[in-house]
């Protein structure tokens, strides 16, 4: 938005937007006028397009020259891609995966409203280390990790704000009394909040929120801009061997010479720990593995019965990951009302819903080389059950 001071007085009080983010001169102008005004006729609303300079809260300058042209502000401080349309690919996704063998699903549907819920309660699970454990490495070690990334930016993809982010920007305002902090997460409310604890915490960090995947939102972040990129909670134990390298390779490409990269990866150790940490005895890891096919019905008019359905998790030694599955107890005719497909999930058939991977920080130091991203600090917790490794990208 422009700052008031610059908005003519005949438009105060009237509905001020850029339009055409590219050609910043243009202001779209909309006023509904309120009944009274309107002398007793209904209330209309108009439009008009008056010249406006652009000033510096309209461009943002996280976004490299060439990208700021797609983005618009959705609201206040949050931004978003034109035209992008969020919930176009997920139907999609969710279909063809279900027709392949083993059938399975991709992870970022588990994340509805009550999803993101249940995901913030197995957080506070005894069973469940990881969220404990790596904040605790964090608090310890913020200090050093934000010495060692000389940055004016941290941009954090996913989970947009959290105790273990507070400790990073506590630390980058400590030894640099300013910052840019840009949270990328496809949820508005989650960026929303996210605004709001920064503002009333750290009034002094500029904040913007990018409504966005991730490839979308890291691929816009000016290279020139030196940025610190933070990927906590183990988030990359969702993807599988195809995600994994088109993630780095992009996420590489998007990074600018001496950018840091900040990964939190939980830790391959003893079978019980983690079967437990999957398979909680109050069961709620349970609870937010199946309420993906409720998501599912919604999203798609399909039929999955909850109560013909079972949790069952277990680590997988060889490909060293736990295994999310929801199994059927009885045959059930899947059907989507909406479109022309079924298909028979049969008795004992397992659905893969999530897979979390577990690391050997060693071996993803060395794997990241090749990905041109070097590693920098390894920092773990006594009982080595996590890791929060910083990276520096190299040439
Ligand atoms: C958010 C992917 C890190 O794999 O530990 C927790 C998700 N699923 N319990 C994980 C999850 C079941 C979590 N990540």
């Amino acid at each position: 938005m422009p700052s008031k001071s610059r908005i003519p007085a005949r438009l105060r009080g009237i509905h001020l937007y850029p339009i055409f983010a590219g050609e910043p001169n243009w202001i779209q102008c909309e006023r509904s006028i309120i009944p009274e005004e309107a002398n007793g006729s209904i209330p209309v609303r108009f439009s008009f397009i008056v010249p406006q300079a652009m000033t510096q809260e309209n461009t943002p300058t996280i976004f490299a020259a060439e990208k700021r042209a797609h983005w618009r502000a959705l609201e206040p401080e949050i931004w978003s891609i034109q035209g992008a349309d969020l919930d176009a690919v997920p139907t999609q996704s969710i279909l063809t995966t279900l027709w392949d063998q083993p059938r399975w699903l991709e992870a970022y549907h588990l994340y509805d409203q009550r999803g993101s819920e249940l995901f913030e309660q197995i957080c506070g699970l005894p069973e469940y280390y990881l969220t404990r454990t790596e904040n605790a490495i964090l608090e310890t070690h913020a200090r050093d990790i934000i010495a060692r990334a000389p940055v004016r930016c941290i941009v954090e993809l996913g989970a947009g704000y959290s105790k273990k982010t507070v400790h990073l920007l506590t630390e980058q305002l400590r030894q640099r009394g300013s910052s840019i902090f840009a949270p990328i997460d496809v949820s508005a409310a989650g960026l929303r909040a996210s605004r709001a604890a920064v503002r009333s915490a750290f009034p002094e960090i500029q904040f913007h929120g990018l409504h966005a995947r991730y490839e979308e939102g890291f691929s816009a972040i000016d290279k020139n801009l030196p940025t610190l990129f933070v990927f906590l909670g183990s988030t990359i134990g969702n993807f599988n061997h195809s995600d994994f390298p088109r993630f780095f390779r992009t996420l590489s490409a998007a990074m600018g010479p001496g950018d840091f990269l900040l990964l939190g990866a939980d830790r391959v150790k003893d079978v019980k720990v983690l079967e437990d940490a999957y398979n909680d005895s109050r069961g709620v890891t349970a609870e937010f593995i199946l309420n993906v096919f409720d998501h599912i019905n919604r999203l798609l008019h399909g039929n999955f019965a909850r109560d013909n359905m079972r949790y069952y998790s277990r680590y997988n030694p060889e490909w060293q990951r736990i295994e999310m599955y929801a199994v059927a107890r009885a045959r059930q005719d899947i059907r989507f009302a909406d479109i022309d497909a079924a298909f028979q999930w049969q008795k004992d058939e397992k659905i893969l819903v999530e897979i979390s991977r577990k690391f050997d920080p060693l071996r993803l130091q060395e794997q990241l080389r090749f990905f041109d991203l070097g590693a920098v600090e390894h920092f773990t917790d006594p009982r080595e059950w996590f890791s929060v490794l910083l990276f520096k990208k190299e040439s």
